[in-house]
């Protein structure tokens, strides 16, 4: 069987992680692609070289021509600009909307059959907008941002229980930013959930309360320390979880932005909720049960990506 194809379409801070765990995992071959002139094929050629000290076999190419990405199984979309300091998400829905625009229409014409995952931000707007561009089964195309959000969240309560990582699970619904929904009740330590930990005496609900509010501000912590780009290694390591659980058919239980029609009482709106990915690609959304409280911050969420959506339309009159 032919190795599996991975195009990553952008060539930055987030793309060249992404080849290089790509290559370590031997997930596939690998085209770098970006519009600035030089830079995929030096990032590809400097991993390539790195291959037979780390002992990766794969192939990896960089590239500004969208025919190289032809056939590609998985499409991992980090091409834009990011924030710096002071700067919100939507700050970038202007210019990263022009950017889904032509990513689209390259994916359309060379990939069709490729399971996407979209990281640029403002992440659920430019999901959304990348599916519509593109034309790609809804189920195809999706966008990381639970899998990183629940990732900081469990670093935190890790960190809160002096606990290993591995036994801390942790639950966020909704948009990406500033409205995301970390459920603590859903949230666990080797499968007692935080409510229960508090009644245990190993933390306060001040303390929870802190943590969540550091998790939804998590983005920001980094920007504000880097000063001229925003967080890379934990983003590309979530998209490269999402882009395996697609390839091996794994079937895992992960947060993502998908398509929401019917469930959690949404018609047609890219949010984040729990689903599972496998060869189908987003095969199923896990609709759970949401308390009154939940309930009123999620309607916030899904109503900020909604008003983004919207203004992608104002934009772009081919997506209203
Ligand atoms: P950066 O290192 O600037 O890389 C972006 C790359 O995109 C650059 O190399 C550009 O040359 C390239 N590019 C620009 N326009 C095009 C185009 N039309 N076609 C192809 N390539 C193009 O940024 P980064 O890698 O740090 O971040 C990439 C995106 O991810 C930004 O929008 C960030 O805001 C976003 N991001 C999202 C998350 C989520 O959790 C959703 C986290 C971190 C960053």
């Amino acid at each position: 069987m032919a190795r599996p194809r991975i195009a990553l379409i952008g060539a930055g801070q987030i793309g060249g992680t992404l080849a290089h765990l790509a290559a370590i995992k031997e997930l596939g071959d690998v085209v770098l692609f970006d519009i600035a002139e030089g830079t995929p094929q030096g990032k590809a050629l400097d991993l390539a070289e790195s291959g037979p000290v780390a002992g990766y076999d794969v192939a990896l190419k960089g590239t500004q021509d969208y025919a190289d990405i032809a056939g590609a199984d998985v499409c991992i979309v980090t091409a834009g600009v990011p924030r710096k300091p002071g700067m919100s998400r939507d700050d970038l829905l202007g210019i990263n909307l022009k950017v889904m625009k032509a990513v689209g229409e390259g994916i359309k014409a060379n990939a069709p059959d490729a399971f996407v995952i979209c990281i640029t931000n403002p992440l659920d707007a430019m999901v959304w907008a990348l599916q519509v561009f593109s034309g790609l089964p809804r189920e195809k195309v999706c966008g990381m941002a639970g899998v990183l959000d629940s990732a900081r969240f469990r670093h935190f309560l890790a960190e809160e229980f002096e606990v290993s990582m591995r036994d801390v699970s942790a639950f966020v619904l909704g948009g990406h930013g500033d409205t995301m929904v970390p459920l603590t009740r859903y949230s666990t330590v080797a499968g007692i959930p935080l409510p229960d930990m508090i009644d245990m005496g190993w933390t306060t609900q001040e303390r929870i309360d802190a943590i969540v509010q550091r998790t939804r501000d998590g983005g920001a912590e980094i920007v504000g320390l880097l000063k001229t780009g925003s967080a890379f290694y934990a983003p590309a390591t979530a998209a490269i979880e999402m882009a395996e659980a697609y390839l091996k058919d794994q079937k895992r239980v992960l947060p993502c932005a998908a398509y929401v029609d019917g469930s959690f009482g949404l018609n047609g709106l890219y949010v984040g909720v729990p689903t599972v990915i496998g060869s189908g690609g987003v095969e199923r959304i896990v609709e759970i049960k949401l308390k009154k409280d939940e309930q009123s911050m999620f309607d916030k969420s899904v109503d900020a990506v909604k008003g983004l959506v919207e203004a992608c339309k104002g934009i772009d009159e081919t997506l209203a």
